[in-house]
């Protein structure tokens, strides 16, 4: 038997983390969606770092490609220090001024492009792991999993309703859950048979190495743009490489609740993004951020501890259901179930409900906000109302989504 240690420390993680993420524009116009913040302190990107961290997993590439300095900056001050010797979180780029001066054009052109760092790593194992899910996941059990298996790449999988299904690599299978055929966001979706739903590939996937250097040099003849599901998938089961599906459903992770059981969520649009974020403040979240066993792990900036003050007028300052990173000040005035984020200010007489409040917001007296998603260092200015008339929030040039969220933006 593989025990976790022997498998993790065979194993080097690429972690995809370039993408633009336009459907959750506009809060994507600065920065890549890994980096988009999430539950008040953290990004996007800390879940499958801390999923690789806690599974044993350290030493790890962060591709990077679209507006590539916060997520830089981010790895560096976070990550990059909890790695000892050998170890590493490192992002890496695409060089611009190289002879051919190419930029990475699909998901495996974009490993392809780093193939020299894969071939001097000398681990068996390559996880190539996408950055912008939430979800927690012992991927030590993958691994395992893939080597019993004798695979030449095994991915991560979930069932999805038919609805979502265009979203996605669907997939079939055989009854040892090897992949028989494969369709990247197909129109008409393969379901289980006997089912309405599909299985679904994560983008989460463990390659044997000496294999993905092969198919990697091979598809690029063939595809300049060469993409793991469009290309690389269909490309192994032609030829017919042990091609396997990994179940999500069965990764249990230590102290896991039974309604965090294959919790995964894309947060792709404001929607979803929105709703991932508002599970967290309810009273039984489905995604414990409080399970000290599987930590999620982030910067702990040095900021002062979150505070809720009664004003000098004798004005209450409350927070109900909420999240409140450090460094807040709500003084005077009521937050209910909001994310907070560091070093927010919320003055005296306001109102915040139902709204996400990234880095540094300052709200000012006599505001009322509600249902909002409001981008970092942005002072709202005494007596504005934002989410109470639509029409008046476009106006100012805010984004209102059809389901009334509004984002407010530099
Ligand atoms: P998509 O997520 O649509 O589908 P894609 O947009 O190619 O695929 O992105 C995959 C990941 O790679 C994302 O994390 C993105 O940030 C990153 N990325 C994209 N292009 C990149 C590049 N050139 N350099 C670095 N990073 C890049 C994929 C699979 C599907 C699967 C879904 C699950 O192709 O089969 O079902 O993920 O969400
Ligand atoms: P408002 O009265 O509009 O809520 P103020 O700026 O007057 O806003 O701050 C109100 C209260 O917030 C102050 O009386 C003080 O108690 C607290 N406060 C403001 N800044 C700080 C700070 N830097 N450290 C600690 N408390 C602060």
């Amino acid at each position: 038997m593989y025990t976790i240690g022997n498998v993790t420390r065979n194993t080097i993680a690429m972690v995809l983390a370039g993408g633009k993420g336009e459907r959750l524009s506009p809060v994507t116009l600065n920065r890549p969606k890994p980096c988009v913040s999430f539950g008040g302190k953290y990004k996007i990107i800390d879940f499958v770092l801390s999923n690789l961290f806690n599974s044993g997993i350290k030493k790890v590439y962060i591709l990077t490609q679209y507006r590539a300095y916060s997520l830089n900056k981010h790895i560096k001050e976070s990550w990059a220090k909890w790695t000892g010797l050998g170890e590493f979180y490192d992002t890496i780029s695409p060089e611009t001024s190289s002879a051919s001066e190419e930029w990475f054009k699909g998901t495996a052109d974009a490993i392809f492009q780093f193939l020299r760092f894969i071939e001097s790593a000398n681990a068996d194992y390559v996880a190539i792991f996408g950055g912008d899910h939430i979800y927690k996941m012992d991927i030590s059990q993958m691994i395992s999993y893939h080597i019993l298996n004798k695979a030449d790449i095994t991915l991560a999988a979930l069932e999805v309703p038919i609805e979502e299904a265009k979203r996605f690599g669907i997939f079939s299978v055989d009854e040892d859950f090897r992949v028989t055929a494969f369709a990247e966001k197909p129109q008409e979706p393969v379901t289980i048979p006997e089912r309405d739903t599909c299985f679904a590939s994560m983008g989460n996937y463990i390659f044997s190495t000496r294999k993905l250097i092969e198919v990697l040099k091979e598809g690029k003849k063939k595809h300049a743009d060469l993409d793991f599901g469009k290309h690389i998938i269909p490309m192994m089961l032609e030829r017919d490489d042990r091609v396997f599906a990994y179940n999500f459903i069965d990764n249990l992770i230590p102290g896991m609740r039974h309604e965090e059981k294959g919790y995964w969520k894309d947060v792709g649009t404001i929607d979803s993004y929105y709703d991932a974020n508002m599970d967290l403040v309810n009273v039984v979240p489905q995604l414990n951020l409080y399970n000290y066993k599987w930590p999620i792990l982030t910067n702990q900036s040095n900021l002062p501890p979150a505070k809720t003050i009664f004003d000098e007028e004798g004005r209450r300052g409350q927070s109900l259901n909420s999240h409140l990173c450090g460094g807040c000040i709500i003084s005077g005035s009521t937050v209910r179930r909001s994310i907070i984020g560091p070093r927010c200010k919320v003055n005296s007489y306001s109102l915040v409900e139902d709204s996400i409040l990234f880095d540094n917001v300052e709200i000012g007296r006599h505001a009322k906000i509600k249902k909002a998603i409001i981008d970092e260092n942005i002072k709202i200015p005494d007596g504005a109302e934002i989410g109470y008339n639509h029409e008046e929030d476009q106006r100012k040039g805010y984004i209102v989504t059809e389901s009334g969220i509004v984002v407010v933006t530099n």
